[in-house]
């Protein structure tokens, strides 16, 4: 069989990087993405040990740059077969009234139309293969609020409609869409929540045992390495310590 080409946005950091190293290892073509060139390199250099790589830089708010960067991809590297939308964050953690709108434009311009853009720059391909895979990294604040979360639990659960939406709309293509919607996992998403706070974002893990972004590359992994007639819709994985956003229960 030949050899399958992932594109992950976000592959810079935390979940899209550990998936990124597992499906190196697993003799999967990649495209990486993101904004952070020297962490591309590097990516580059570890990873082309084990597998054919190829990084992409832009940032997914600009639909522009994304749509030149896939129309531009090399030849070995064009036609895609699995989609990871990845990239995304939350900024801020504030109630409605104080909220900032830059952070607001931060997370709805990032977590959906960046996913929107890069998902519109990759499905023709798709459509006209009538083959192709698409997995959107949506959250638990896809499925539930919390206080405070009020627009990145937005940005999630519009994450949550577009991934039934595309499932209804793809179809008749035989395009595989599922989504995996992940709870607390201590990545560099914190620190970017806090704005480079690092005691901040560790409290955020502490007195519990969070999960890793390698628990999620591994589910991530299980996804797209079923038969081609399974596909996994929409999956909720949590801490064992975590029973909803708010409920968390404290051991350590
Ligand atoms: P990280 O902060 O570790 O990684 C975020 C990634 O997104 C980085 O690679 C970053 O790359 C990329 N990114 C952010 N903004 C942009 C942008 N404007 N353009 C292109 N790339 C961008 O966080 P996680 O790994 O935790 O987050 C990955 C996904 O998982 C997100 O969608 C997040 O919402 C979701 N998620 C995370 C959870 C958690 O608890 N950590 C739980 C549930 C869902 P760069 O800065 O180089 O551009
Ligand atoms: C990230 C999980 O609970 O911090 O999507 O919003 S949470």
């Amino acid at each position: 069989m030949d050899t399958k080409t992932v594109l992950i946005t976000g592959a810079t950091s935390g979940i899209g990087r550990a998936t990124a190293e597992l499906l190196a290892k697993n003799g999967f073509n990649l495209v990486l993405c993101g904004r952070r060139s020297e962490r591309l390199d590097q990516l580059k250099t570890d990873l082309g040990k084990e597998a054919k790589i190829h990084t992409l830089k832009f940032d997914v708010r600009n639909r522009d740059a994304v749509l030149n960067a896939i129309t531009e991809l090399p030849e070995a590297f064009s036609r895609i077969d699995v989609l990871i939308n990845n990239a995304g964050n939350a900024h801020g953690l504030d109630t409605i009234d104080q909220g900032s709108l830059d952070d607001w434009d931060a997370m709805l311009d990032i977590n959906v139309k960046g996913l929107l853009y890069m998902s519109k720059a990759i499905l023709p391909q798709m459509v006209d293969r009538k083959s192709g895979h698409i997995i959107n990294i949506g959250s638990t604040a896809g499925k539930e609020v919390y206080p405070k979360g009020n627009v990145y639990c937005a940005s999630k659960h519009a994450v949550d409609a577009i991934n039934q939406g595309m499932r209804l709309d793809l179809n008749a293509h035989g395009i595989r869409v599922g989504a995996v919607n992940p709870g607390l996992v201590e990545t560099e998403f914190s620190d970017v929540r806090f704005k480079g706070d690092s005691e901040r974002a560790k409290s955020v893990y502490k007195g519990f045992q969070p999960l890793t972004a390698p628990d999620i590359a591994d589910i991530i992994h299980f996804v797209i390495t079923r038969p081609y007639h399974v596909n996994i819709a929409d999956l909720v994985v949590m801490p064992t310590d975590q029973a909803s956003s708010t409920i968390v229960r404290k051991v350590l």
